[in-house]
């Protein structure tokens, strides 16, 4: 059955949850298109931006559904202790720096990326790959395709280890589900910062963070993540609103896609940090947060990303890869044992479909 279906069916079928029930229910004419279904949800995650009691009510029915419809055991695992402090500091500051990951596995992967083909964005992945020299002359960015990503040696199992899918498991408060795997360069010839690389923030699910590893060194030079602490959380939010002299004018700013750094400085008064670090650094982020990656002034930058979220809403038109030894080489054959078949649902399905 469709995600969003069962959810909706449970939604509807607890009377706590009515409110909730309305803002997501589909016109006669949606209700059988998981097209249409996906874009509601989109559009209602953005009523969580301001209340967390609202975000921990969906939360609840997300994890009611799951356990109860679905029948997935949570939690998944057992949550290790290197996992607590990066958890804590998720929680309250929004980023948090992780174990750095071994010289010669990031090797491993950087290597394995300098043969894959890139491209102008990962939406345009039906035109021609380019070389790097032709990408990096003439775009900000060059993205690798989800099916090279998926099967990038050691990523997707660093990304689903115990301490990051713990991370995952205990933030989101329910089972975790890779929402987005992407890989890019950020170039250093570029003229001026465009899109991510000005200040914004995602609002990619209900709840979810992002996971990062720098493929090559990065310092000040290179095009740090950049993130403004504290940002993610509801109650920053709402003094900054309360501060403002006009919380319209603040809404509409919230509402624009890309913001000034002084428009940032001017309305949360926060210092932002920038995450430098060798090839391994690797950190989570909640990137409902305010947060960029800095144009690189003399160093190119390759970075992963993995983020985890609780519905499937950001994925269109969008079919799971085969775990297979032809497909999936550097994926390990028992991959997809449960949970981890729900947790990478909409990348991987075992041989012969979902
Ligand atoms: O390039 C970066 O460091 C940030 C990219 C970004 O905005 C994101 O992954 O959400
Ligand atoms: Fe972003």
């Amino acid at each position: 059955m469709n995600w969003y279906h069962g959810f909706q069916a449970y939604v509807e079928s607890r009377e706590e949850l009515r409110p909730f029930a309305d803002l997501i229910m589909p016109s006669a004419a949606d209700a059988d298109d998981a097209a249409a279904l996906r874009m509601i949800h989109a559009r209602t995650a953005p009523h969580t931006l301001y209340s967390i009691e609202a975000e921990t009510a969906v939360l609840g029915a997300i994890n009611g559904y799951v356990r109860d419809v679905l029948g997935i055991p949570n939690p998944v695992r057992e949550v290790p202790d290197q996992a607590l402090a990066p958890l804590a500091a998720l929680r309250q500051v929004g980023y948090s720096m992780l174990p750095d990951i071994a010289p010669n596995i990031v090797t491993a992967m950087r290597d394995y990326f300098m043969d894959r083909p890139v491209y102008e964005h990962a939406s345009t992945m039906s035109k021609p790959p380019l070389t790097l020299d032709e990408a990096q002359g003439s775009f900000n960015l060059a993205h690798f395709r989800e099916a090279d990503i998926l099967n990038c040696p050691h990523l997707m199992q660093i990304a689903t280890d115990p301490i990051r899918l713990g991370i995952a498991q205990e933030y989101l408060g329910t089972v975790p589900q890779v929402i987005t795997i992407a890989a890019w360069w950020s170039f250093a010839q570029a003229d001026e910062a465009r899109a991510a690389q000005l200040f914004h923030l995602d609002l990619d699910d209900y709840r979810f963070f992002k996971f990062f590893i720098y493929l090559t060194d990065v310092d000040e030079e290179a095009g740090p993540h950049v993130y403004v602490p504290g940002t993610h959380r509801q109650d920053t939010l709402v003094l900054a609103r309360r501060a403002a002299n006009d919380p319209e004018l603040f809404d509409n700013w919230m509402g624009t896609l890309r913001k000034s750094d002084q428009d940032v400085m001017n309305v949360f008064g926060i210092d932002p940090v920038r995450i430098v670090g060798p090839a391994g650094t690797n950190f989570v982020a909640s990137t409902r947060g305010i947060h960029k990656g800095l144009l690189p002034k003399s160093k190119n930058r390759l970075i992963c990303q993995v983020a985890y979220g609780v519905t499937p809403q950001r994925v269109e038109n969008h079919l799971p890869v085969e775990l297979s030894p032809e497909t999936t080489p550097n994926l390990p054959a028992d991959f997809l044992t449960p949970p981890m078949d729900y947790v990478m649902q909409l990348y991987l399905c075992p041989p012969g479909g979902p």
